[in-house]
């Protein structure tokens, strides 16, 4: 089953949850160790990708890692073309809307087409967009955030993704970011969507994971804590699913 189809049908049931993890970050084995605690935590998915640090090599050793310890998909999440591995399930094919910079809203792209191709990696076209304050991701990526007050902004940018054929629409505040994206956000683009809504950036309680979830997301990715705090992440997980 394609990557993307696992997750529609996830979603049919309810909320799903993603796990964040860095390569740059995590040796192998601490991913591959991670990656196996999140699985019986509850995660849907792994998601393998970092700001800043990662090499071709790095994401090669962390993605065989986690697939050697945990059999949910793993998908990447990259910050450039340097950042994919061949053994993954997926990549999203992902354009940061709101960058100012071509490079990423399709240069990136254009430069890993040819690789993906050769590997036959499904790829899941994902609109990008960085809500303030963007952290390190909305600084390397030249982004101009989404202001937290600005729901219609975020709508326009969430529907132009729809509307360009994207099949899920990411609201991101960065990682480790003090603050989630607001739920007001959440909820006015979830109401004008008709793709699934991915958030992340900042959620580090079962109660924001389950704010977050509750305002609309369908889609709730958590990275930081899982790597400092796996306690933690039952009861995120559990928040998302409403358990
Ligand atoms: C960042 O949305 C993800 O790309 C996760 O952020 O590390 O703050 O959980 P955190």
């Amino acid at each position: 089953m394609k990557v993307l189809d696992y997750l529609r049908a996830r979603l049919v049931d309810g909320k799903v949850h993603l796990s964040l993890l860095d390569p740059d970050k995590l040796t192998p084995t601490e991913a591959g160790e991670v990656a196996f605690r999140a699985q019986l935590a509850g995660t849907d998915g792994i998601m393998v990708g970092g700001s800043t640090g990662v090499t071709p090599e790095k994401t090669d050793a962390a993605v065989k890692a986690i697939k050697d310890r945990a059999r949910v998909p793993v998908i990447l999440f990259p910050a450039g073309a340097h950042a994919l591995s061949r053994f993954a399930d997926a990549v999203y094919f992902m354009s940061m809307l709101n960058s100012q910079d071509v490079r990423m809203i399709v240069g990136e792209q254009r430069k890993a087409a040819r690789a993906i191709k050769e590997w036959g990696l499904e790829t899941i076209p994902m609109g990008y967009l960085i809500v303030e304050p963007g952290m390190r991701v909305g600084e390397v990526g030249h982004a101009k955030p989404i202001a937290r007050d600005d729901v219609e902004d975020a709508v326009r940018y969430a529907l132009t993704a729809q509307y360009l054929g994207m099949d899920l629409v990411y609201l991101e505040a960065g990682s480790g970011a003090p603050e989630p994206v607001p739920p007001k956000m959440i909820s006015a683009v979830k109401a004008e969507l008709s793709i699934p809504l991915i958030v992340g950036g900042g959620i580090r309680s079962a109660e924001a994971a389950r704010a977050t979830a509750r305002a609309g997301a369908d889609i709730v990715v958590t990275g930081t804590v899982i790597e400092e705090d796996q306690a933690r992440l039952q009861a995120i997980v559990d928040a998302v699913k409403g358990l």
